[in-house]
């Protein structure tokens, strides 16, 4: 059984980012870090910055238009609020994109997950949970995207998984 662990592999790797994390404001960084964590684990080349859409408009598009000739194979997008950052993103580029409702102040991030779930029909965004996890797993199914194309990725998303599995076995009860 392989006892790989995430931190045991190179980060980041440098190179062309393939995979672009952005987000609505440096006060999702919080959330956002644990999509980045994930992907330098797992040595995949990305990139992360903030991206406005409604105080930066013009550098959503141009961030949005460029994602695919720039070699981007997934854009991870968090916002928290009125969250329109990652449906908006995904109207200018077919480059996947998956959205993570970032908790808010007022609501919890429950307006978060509403504007990004309910796009509708014809311009997708994969969500994922709110906050923390939402931000490592959307990382996580990124990593799974890129595998499909790279078997030295496949093998360390299947270690990964391996050792989680362990430790979920070695998991104990104070009864
Ligand atoms: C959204 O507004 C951001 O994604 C952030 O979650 C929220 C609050 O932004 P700040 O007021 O903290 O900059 O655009």
């Amino acid at each position: 059984m392989s006892t790989y662990s995430p931190s045991d592999a190179p980060s980041p790797t440098p190179g062309k980012p393939v995979v672009g994390v952005v987000m609505g404001s440096s006060s999702d960084w919080d959330t956002m870090q644990h999509a980045v964590q994930v992907l330098a684990d797992f040595g995949v080349a990305h990139e992360a910055r903030v991206v406005s859409a409604h105080r930066m408009p013009d550098d959503l598009f141009a961030y949005a238009e460029q994602a695919g000739p720039r070699g981007l194979q997934a854009i991870i997008a968090g916002a928290g609020g009125a969250a329109h950052l990652p449906g908006m993103l995904a109207a200018k580029t077919t480059v996947p994109v998956l959205g993570v409702p970032v908790a808010s102040r007022h609501l919890q991030g429950v307006d978060s997950l509403h504007s990004i779930v309910q796009m509708p029909k014809g311009i997708p965004v994969a969500t994922f949970a709110i906050g923390t996890a939402g931000a490592a797993n959307a990382a996580l199914f990124a990593v799974s995207l890129l595998a499909l194309h790279d078997p030295d990725l496949a093998t360390k998303l299947q270690a990964f998984r391996a050792a989680q599995t362990e430790a979920a076995r070695a998991m104990t009860l104070p009864v």
